[in-house]
């Protein structure tokens, strides 16, 4: 203790009272232990004193005072942050007869403890302020615009260098403060603008309406493209904006981003959220402004009322039947959702502070969550029903794949290794070499085996018949050990546990006919794929042979089609030096017409055959199409019977 007092003494020119004393105490622990204030002292600490200064002005913002920021990068990598808010109070305090700026920089968690009247809500990592910022800058000086007066103030490492002065007049009012992180305190004091764009950017997000600009002025910097080193951003819809931007990429289940909110005594929430085609749960979460990754009780306010609400909403609406059940994950599947809210006494709980554990907050979402979103779905049914839509076909994927992991095991016993009967497998064991080519029937199979070259292409034998003959969803059809020796020799398992990295081929190649039930398999094949094995058609690993349809014969000259242009062209080469010549013309009826010879080099070698990769686009229609021949409804199936009755052939995936 007594050290620190003559240190303090000795550093600082003029005298102190015991408040001072304390006061650089203050300023002295946080250069002691700065990582206890900013969480550490890399990059991620240096970049945190930036958000303990824009946080201030967040909450002029809140308040209603203010509607710009910026924020610039300066060279040399010191800070500058200004606002447009009514600028630090400057008039002396009567507790410490000192200008409230200079107690806001020179005593700890004085933030917000003056003044009075905002809604004081924003706080970084632990809510700690201009003061240890100040504390950790080799120089710090403040303007504040007010009353007509610019009134400034200099500190160096927490140490005031210049009394507040006044230096001018001004017509606005507002905040600037410039400070340069010292570099006796921080591994590295080089700013990246990337992190602090992002973080900018969530909290425009944040709060609608404001503002918020970041310019990084270092010359260095120059020759980059203007997008990459200046940014403007407001929007004036939030976090339902956010949302959008979350989803930019991907595919909206509905157009609309819902958005639910409301406030109770000091706390209030707001929620918004669109769902994607696709299969993950994006939650960003905060309280305060401060990101909840942890999750916490707003989360699970949320989970609950969004469960409860689309289960109610679907059974009114009968989409749900008796026996349909959605559990939470299903109602999150493809759900983007930004919740935030804002309270008056945040405790943040959990390994890194993450997790917000106020409990009113669970009620709070809750209710507003219940409440307004089912009058929401009541009000536009066409998102209502797509939602519980999406819902439900996971309830069904979920509950298939358990079925289905459970028959697998059962039969196969998956862990035991042993490869099906149905499985002729190659020699090579290196996935990204080896070929599964999936054929359907026997005979076709018996030739692809003969003919294949068996170093790295493996065969699976398909049975032939089924899809028409058998009404059944997708888990029954491969429940019934149709498909299970497929997942078998694919090894990577399925849905949920499915694995890439053990799958046992990086080419699967569709070997049907092209005709009814080839289209039918390829069907089944191609939707089985997508609903439980999404990955092997993301990462381009699916293939449909192409197997030719004529077979042009001139005497010992012998060449195959693979579309009636080419047949027509090839038969008219075939004739060039004589047209009176006969070129015979036999249409293939099928892949198990062909002997081994001609499938090899028609349709596996890898030199002369022609494959074509299934797309994402493909599998959807797939999908579609398999949803329309197995669903429930009979009218759509018959239809679609009837129109592709003659073109079924063609069916092209
Ligand atoms: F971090 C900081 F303190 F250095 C800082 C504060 C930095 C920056 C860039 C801005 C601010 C800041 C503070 N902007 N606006 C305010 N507003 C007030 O401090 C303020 C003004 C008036 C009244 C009042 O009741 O009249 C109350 C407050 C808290």
């Amino acid at each position: 203790m007594s050290e620190e007092l003559e240190l303090n003494s000795t550093q600082v020119e003029h005298e102190y009272g015991g408040s001072e004393i304390q006061v650089l105490e203050g300023l002295e622990a946080v250069r002691k232990r700065p990582g206890m204030y900013i969480g550490s002292t890399s990059e991620s600490g240096l970049h945190h004193l930036v958000y303990e200064i824009v946080d201030n002005s967040i909450d002029e913002a809140l308040a209603g005072y203010c509607d710009e920021i910026t924020v610039t990068i300066n060279e040399g990598n010191s800070i500058t942050v200004t606002d447009n808010g009514r600028g630090i109070p400057v008039d002396i305090q009567p507790q410490t007869g000192k200008p409230a700026l200079e107690v806001v920089f020179t005593i700890l968690h004085a933030g917000g403890k003056f003044g009075g009247g905002g809604y004081k809500v924003s706080g970084g990592l632990h809510g700690v302020g201009a003061s240890v910022v100040n504390a950790l800058s080799e120089w710090l000086e403040v303007q504040v615009h007010k009353n007509g007066k610019i009134h400034q103030m200099k500190f160096a490492r927490g140490h005031i260098t210049q009394e507040m002065t006044i230096v001018g007049d001004t017509d606005r009012s507002g905040t600037i403060v410039t400070f340069k992180p010292d570099p006796e305190m921080f591994d590295t004091t080089e700013y990246n603008y990337e992190t602090l764009h992002t973080r900018m950017q969530q909290q425009a997000f944040l709060n609608a309406g404001l503002r918020i600009s970041i310019t990084d002025a270092r010359a260095a910097s120059a020759d980059k493209p203007e997008e990459d080193r200046c940014h403007s951003m407001c929007y004036e819809g939030g976090i339902r904006e956010y949302v959008t931007w979350l989803n930019s990429n991907k595919a909206a289940v509905h157009d609309e981003v819902i958005y639910v909110s409301g406030a109770r005594e000091d706390s209030m929430a707001e929620i918004a959220m669109q769902y994607n085609d696709g299969y993950q749960e994006n939650m960003v979460s905060f309280a305060n402004n401060v990101r909840t990754p942890e999750g916490g009780m707003h989360e699970e306010g949320f989970r609950r009322a969004l469960t409860t609400a689309l289960t109610n909403y679907g059974r009114r609406m009968k989409i749900l039947k008796e026996d349909d059940k959605l559990s939470g994950e299903d109602c999150r599947e493809g759900l983007t959702c930004v919740i935030s809210v804002k309270l008056t006494e945040a405790q943040f709980e959990g390994q890194t502070k993450a997790k917000l554990g106020n409990a009113e907050i669970r009620t709070l979402v809750n209710n507003v969550v219940s409440e307004k979103l089912d009058v929401y779905l009541e009000e536009n049914p066409q998102v209502g029903k797509a939602i519980l839509e999406k819902a439900l076909m996971a309830s069904r994927a979920r509950e298939a794949a358990r079925k289905a992991r459970e028959n697998v095991r059962r039969k196969n016993g998956l862990e035991s290794g042993q490869m099906p009967d149905k499985l002729q497998d190659c020699n090579e064991r290196d996935p990204s070499l080896c070929e599964l080519y999936i054929v359907e029937g026997d005979s076709a199979a018996g030739s692809a085996i003969q003919g294949r070259d068996s170093r790295f292409q493996a065969i699976l034998a398909m049975w032939g018949k089924m899809l028409n003959v058998e009404k059944a969803r997708v888990d029954k059809v491969y429940g019934n050990d149709k498909l299970s020796p497929l997942i078998v020799a694919l090894g990577a398992g399925i849905g949920e546990e499915f694995n890439i990295e053990k799958l046992r081929y990086h080419k699967i190649v569709i070997m049907s006919d092209a005709d009814v039930d080839g289209a039918h398999i390829r069907t089944l094949l191609l939707t089985f794929f997508f609903r439980y094995m999404r990955p092997l058609i993301e990462n381009g690993y699916v293939y449909s042979a192409v197997p030719p349809l004529y077979k042009l014969t001139r005497g010992k000259n012998v060449r195959v089609a693979y579309s009636d242009e080419q047949r027509d062209q090839i038969s008219a080469e075939m004739r060039e030096d004589n047209p009176n010549a006969k070129v015979v013309i036999n249409r293939f009826k099928g892949l198990g017409e062909m002997d081994a010879h001609e499938l090899w080099e028609t349709t596996m070698d890898p030199e002369q055959r022609t494959l074509r990769r299934i797309t994402l686009d493909d599998a959807v229609k797939a999908d579609q199409i398999f949803t329309i021949l197995m669903g429930e409804e009979v009218e759509p199936r018959k239809q679609w019977i009837e129109k592709n009755a003659q073109y079924a052939v063609n069916l092209d995936f």
